[in-house]
């Protein structure tokens, strides 16, 4: 309740803030992509985060001012990074509204930015129903070019089918998946493997890119290059940045 009526303040009071995580290529280890993720910073109840006020913003009515203002401060920031992609999480319950997609392609006109750079990540749960208008939402996105990817991927009841039936053009390996390869059981670990090279031909057969998210040691960096992921992202490789720390670090890339 407290949360809810304070987090109907946030916006007003710029109490939400977003930081950016690169995310790297695998094959040159450039950064080829950033996700914004938000943050609220209350002046009392101090730093509250995304996996605790996304949830009330949802269950409240808050989801869509707030998922609006997540995309058009995100894409504000991607206008000062020419060469990256932008990644933004996305709720479920905003794809179901009338006005999500004439709203993000208005985003995108305003700051004169070409929807090939705007990746909007969904997780698996958001899209268990396949609800018709969500569908119907995402492939009029991707016809304008937008991008859609499936985050969490691998932390509940995977479903490969929905990367054929959804126009999804890439694949977040959750970091529960990605760890399962720290495992010290020899059979557990080998398992991982096995499925994430099934994951990893499903992908190249549907022309579907692979993140490994969560890489947290340079040794799980390596072993998801050596595995064949496409991209990678974690502590190990970036912590999430503010706008300038990442806008510096840009500008020190060759
Ligand atoms: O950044 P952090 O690890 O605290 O994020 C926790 C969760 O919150 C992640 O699942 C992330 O996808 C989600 N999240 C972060 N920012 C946003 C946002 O702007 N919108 C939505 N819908 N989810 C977000
Ligand atoms: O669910 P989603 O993939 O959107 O979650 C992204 C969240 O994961 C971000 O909030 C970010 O802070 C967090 N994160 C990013 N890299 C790592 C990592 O290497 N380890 C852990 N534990 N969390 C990470
Ligand atoms: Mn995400
Ligand atoms: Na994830």
């Amino acid at each position: 309740q407290l949360l809810a009526r304070e987090l109907g303040h946030a916006l007003a009071r710029h109490e939400l803030r977003l930081v950016y995580q690169p995310i790297f290529s695998l094959t040159d280890g450039e950064i080829v992509k950033i996700e914004a993720l938000a943050r609220w910073q209350h002046p009392v109840l101090g730093p509250v985060g995304p996996d605790e006020f996304i949830p009330v913003a949802e269950r409240v009515g808050l989801i869509t001012p707030i998922g609006l203002w997540v995309l058009h401060e995100a894409c504000r920031q991607l206008t000062h990074l020419p060469d990256l992609l932008l990644s933004v999480n996305v709720s479920g319950l905003q794809l179901m509204r009338r006005d999500f997609v004439p709203g993000v392609l208005e985003i995108l006109n305003g700051l004169e930015i070409t929807p090939t750079r705007l990746e909007l990540e969904l997780t698996e749960t958001s899209l268990l129903h396949e609800d018709a208008r969500a569908v119907a939402a995402l492939q009029a996105l991707q016809a304008h070019g937008v991008q859609v990817a499936l985050d969490d991927f691998g932390a509940g009841y995977s479903n490969l089918t929905r990367l054929r039936d959804l126009p999804i053009s890439d694949v977040k390996l959750d970091r529960s998946f990605v760890s399962c390869f720290l495992n010290d059981d020899d059979q557990q670990r080998h398992q991982a493997e096995q499925l994430l090279r099934g994951v990893l031909d499903i992908a190249r057969s549907l022309n579907v890119t692979v993140t490994a998210e969560g890489l947290e040691t340079p040794g799980l960096v390596r072993l998801a290059m050596e595995m064949g992921c496409d991209l990678g992202q974690g502590y190990a490789l970036s912590l999430p940045l503010s706008a300038p720390d990442l806008q510096e670090l840009v500008s020190r890339q060759p």
